[in-house]
């Protein structure tokens, strides 16, 4: 029922209380807001110049209205509750709905007018990073605009010159509001749709998070011990697959806002770097690669042929970033023997439990999480267990995945003699090594490191 109260309150949301003095609220565009972290499917575009969408993992794309040639989109800077993977949410700052904000999608040439709505509980800006545009546009705070108080919405406007690969992000408190999860893609294509056109075209930022297990909120004056590192403020298992049809020439766009560098590594295929925030690679001037380091700040487009069928890894080649949260104090205990310690143990600290001894894998054990975390190492593939997460996902190459279906396949399904097997014939002892003479007889090594890498 709608009350009188209600009513009024829901009004208010509506029209933004009449906040926008200087656009009027009846010609701003709807702020569309999207509900969940699943990718969605390419928004082709209505009208406007044509051109070939890119799929935003655990992401979507704003659409937009056109007036008078112009193409008018609002984002909504605020408060909003983020699925990191099932079983972890955060309470972050976004925009319409998520973080990070939805992909903007333009084309060479056009004109493009943004409305920002602040409804943070601080002042904000958005700089276009990588964009040719007038100084006034380019949303720093203090520099080149005052900052947008809360409640009041601020209008860019700009021609896109460049065709390429940008993001967006605050230049406004900007530790706190990126450590919040304020961020979001830009893609602006060639005027020309054939231009440099390949089958799958991807994107994505690189996030990182200092959310305590059992909290909800990141610490935001954390600088360098982060314990999240995310594709899209999502973490493995919580990662979608790229799912790829044999044979397609598949792009993969990311930009770096955490802060540190990331080297991604892709399994089973070797790539190019075709693109960097400063626009396109002559082909002449790239080369292969199958580890791809991308700084602070940066953006990277890679591009290759997806020949070999099966589920590739692609993933951040720090180990740590391919772990979630609670594995910066555990000590290394490889070798050490803790034979009834922790009986001894348990007598003063009840839930105590030995760790670590043959390795980090656990043996099967599980350790018993607190409220809205995630295990360190997981994710459930057709072999056991991955013993992933963070900055991790997977490449589905399958011969009969359908021009334009981006669904999940499934697991790769190995033709027979296909997968590493079991020896099962004898195993002869290896001789052994002859003694090194440099080492001092009678000397046993006994070295214990006592933290995890704390640096
Ligand atoms: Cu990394």
């Amino acid at each position: 029922m709608v009350s009188r109260r209600n009513f009024l309150t829901g009004a208010a949301t509506m029209v933004g209380a009449g906040i926008v003095s200087r656009v009027g609220a009846a010609s701003l565009p709807e702020a569309v807001s999207m509900n969940n972290a699943a990718t969605q499917a390419p928004l082709s575009p209505p009208n406007g110049r044509p051109y070939h969408p890119v799929v935003t993992l655990n992401g979507w794309s704003l659409p937009w209205r056109m007036n008078n040639g112009i193409k008018e989109f609002h984002l909504v800077a605020e408060p909003v509750v983020r699925e990191i993977a099932p079983g972890m949410k955060a309470n972050l700052w976004g925009y319409n709905g998520q973080s990070p904000g939805p992909t903007i999608e333009v084309v060479e040439g056009d004109r493009v007018r943004i409305f920002v709505t602040n409804k943070l509980p601080e002042h904000h800006s958005i700089h276009w990073h990588g964009q040719r545009l007038p100084n006034g546009m380019d949303g720093v705070t203090g520099l080149t605009q005052p900052g947008i108080p809360p409640g009041k919405t601020f209008v860019y406007e700009f021609v896109a010159k460049r065709p390429g690969t940008f993001m967006y992000h605050p230049h406004a408190d900007e530790m706190v509001q990126m450590a919040m999860g304020l961020m979001g893609f830009w893609v602006t294509h060639p005027k020309n749709p054939d231009f440099m056109r390949v089958e799958r075209d991807f994107v994505f930022l690189l996030g990182n998070y200092d959310i305590e297990p059992g909290s909800y909120t990141p610490k935001v004056n954390t600088m360098l011990e982060f314990n999240l590192w995310t594709i899209n403020t999502r973490v493995f298992p919580g990662i979608d697959s790229m799912n790829v049809r044999q044979g397609d020439r598949v792009r993969i766009r990311m930009g770096n806002l955490t802060m540190t560098n990331h080297p991604f590594h892709l399994h089973g295929h070797e790539f190019f770097i075709t693109g960097t925030d400063g626009g396109w690679i002559r082909p002449e001037a790239r080369w292969p690669e199958v580890t791809m380091d991308i700084g602070v700040g940066q953006m990277r487009a890679l591009e290759f042929i997806a020949d070999e069928p099966g589920d590739w890894p692609f993933h951040c080649h720090k180990s740590h970033h391919t772990m979630n949260a609670m594995g910066h104090t555990v000590p290394t205990m490889i070798g050490v023997d803790q034979k009834g310690i922790a009986q001894r143990i348990n007598k003063l600290v009840p839930d105590y439990m030995a760790m670590g001894e043959k390795g980090g894998a656990m043996d099967g054990m599980e350790m018993p999480l607190p409220d809205n975390t995630l295990p360190m190492m997981t994710g459930e593939g057709p072999f056991g267990n991955v013993e992933m997460g963070g900055m991790f996902t997977t490449v589905k190459v399958r011969k009969d995945q359908k021009p334009g279906d981006y669904s999940d396949p499934g697991w790769y399904k190995h033709p027979k003699g296909t997968v590493a097997y079991e020896w099962t014939g004898d195993v002869p002892t290896a001789p052994k090594a002859p003694q090194a003479s440099t080492s001092t007889p009678g000397v046993e090594l006994n070295v214990r490191k006592p933290e995890g890498h704390k640096h």
